[in-house]
């Protein structure tokens, strides 16, 4: 049973994201559980202030230290080495599915969400085991990215999917090639035919055949995973 906590200023987010799929299942089926924490509960004056002004001068607002640390070290009193608190944020390290299969050895995940323009950097510093982001591309938080991290470990967790190894053979798996195009029934859907060797059953050519439009498709779409 893998445990994910979730640091967040808006808990409301996941009731989305979590209720359908694969994680929803694990989920149900006691393989993962998931908690979602308000880092409210850890402010302690009557605005429930999480954020402040830069120093230096500079947009926006940070996520302030304080509360980040209280809630923390409440929910991990005593942290060990199987329990991984992970920052999500845009200067982090680039999670992938390298970067997965790694953290999916943990049994604890707390995942911590900035938002604003960033969080106090004693937090990646002093408090964080890691500090991911999920790509070049400016999100508004990282309520976004704890779901698609979360969703990303959950499914590579012994039984959560269906056949054993389906997470195995699939792109950015061992190999780095993109899955072949699939196609099924009608096998002429608006005068758009199925490729022929797909309807042969003749599978040492249809194996052939997937290869060589993997190559293809990679090379159309990814050409920096053919270095
Ligand atoms: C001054 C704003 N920034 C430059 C555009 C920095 C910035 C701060 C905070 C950019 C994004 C965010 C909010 N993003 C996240 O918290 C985040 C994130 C992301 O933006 N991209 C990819 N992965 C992640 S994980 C968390």
């Amino acid at each position: 049973m893998a445990r994910f906590h979730i640091l967040t200023i808006f808990p409301e987010f996941f009731e989305g994201p979590f209720r359908h799929g694969v994680v929803a299942k694990a989920n149900e089926a006691g393989l993962i559980s998931i908690q979602i924490h308000d880092l409210r509960n850890w402010t302690h004056d009557r605005h429930r202030t999480v954020d402040d002004r830069p120093f230096g001068g500079g947009e926006g607002m940070l996520l302030k230290p304080e509360p980040i640390f209280d809630a923390v070290e409440s929910i991990w009193p005593q942290r060990t080495q199987k329990q991984r608190v992970v920052l999500l944020s845009a200067q982090g390290k680039r999670f992938d599915q390298t970067a997965a299969r790694r953290l999916a050895e943990y049994p604890e995940f707390l995942l911590i969400c900035g938002r604003y323009e960033g969080v106090d950097e004693r937090v990646a510093e002093h408090l964080a085991d890691e500090e991911l982001s999920i790509g070049d591309f400016v999100l508004s938080g990282g309520e976004l990215a704890a779901a698609v991290v979360i969703d990303c470990i959950a499914r590579l967790l012994p039984g959560v999917l269906g056949n054993a190894d389906s997470a195995v053979q699939e792109s950015f798996g061992e190999e780095k090639l993109l899955d072949c195009p699939q196609y099924t029934r009608p096998a002429d859907f608006r005068g758009w035919k199925v490729p022929e060797t797909l309807l042969s059953g003749n599978h040492e050519e249809i194996r052939r055949w997937r290869r060589k439009a993997a190559q293809e498709k990679t090379a159309r779409n990814r050409p920096d995973l053919l270095q």
